[in-house]
């Protein structure tokens, strides 16, 4: 048994969001944390939240899922056209963090230990009542059946129980509220942190998320009061 199940929405290059956040939560050896993918484009400090997660890493139970911004990423590597179109969704910005002057954005500055971390990620985690996921899941297939695409790509969009009865919860489709999508049964929560939003992170023992935006701000929510249909 773990004290408390503690999932980080999209963090997508946050880096003061991020640090904020691990300061309020102060997540410990006897907590599970899972980040929910993106963690990687769009905002300006990729490189240092990769650091700060592999750091994080050494110290408490820390497992980050795939996204598909980190898909883009690992098919840039070798791809010159899937490098040209992950830049314009993000990647320039995360490339220009790997450049100490901030000024060119190339993918062999990327370090070797970061694709590697990156490369490990796997599509889901599962406990015994939870099931955790970047995108989203097929409700009406057991997760080794369906397409693994959804798991990074599906939406957040006419949701349904999983079959599985477990909860699922996600990030990937940006709530433009600031708030996490709470239908009990699946909660997205990617609060939109790299545009002005907010970078969640769920307590999902204790039923609070907590909040931290990029101008420093901090807030936390009892999810039983932002429950929707
Ligand atoms: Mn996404």
């Amino acid at each position: 048994m773990v004290d408390r199940l503690l999932a980080i929405g999209d963090i997508h290059g946050c880096l003061t969001a991020l640090e904020l956040l691990l300061e309020k939560v102060q997540p410990t050896s006897r907590d599970q944390v899972i980040v929910l993918g993106d963690i990687v484009s769009r905002g300006l400090d990729t490189r240092g939240c990769i650091e700060l997660l592999m750091e994080l890493q050494t110290r408490v139970p820390l497992l980050c899922l795939m996204g598909n911004h980190e898909e883009f990423m690992l098919d840039a590597r070798d791809d010159d056209i899937a490098c040209g179109s992950w830049l314009y969704f993000g990647g320039e910005e995360t490339l220009l963090s790997y450049d100490p002057e901030y000024a060119e954005a190339r993918i062999e500055n990327v370090l070797e230990t970061h694709w590697e971390f990156i490369e490990s990620f796997p599509d889901y985690y599962e406990t015994e009542h939870e099931i955790f996921v970047h995108g989203m899941v097929d409700p009406d297939l057991p997760l080794t059946e369906q397409d693994t695409n959804e798991f990074r790509w599906r939406k957040f969009e006419d949701v349904r129980p999983h079959i599985s009865g477990k909860q699922v919860i996600c990030g990937h489709t940006s709530q433009k509220s600031g708030l996490p999508l709470n239908l009990q049964h699946s909660i997205c929560i990617d609060t939109n942190a790299c545009r002005g939003g907010w970078l969640t992170c769920l307590d999902v023992t204790g039923e609070v998320a907590h909040q931290t935006s990029e101008a420093g701000e901090y807030r936390m929510l009892d999810m039983n009061t932002i429950v929707e249909d």
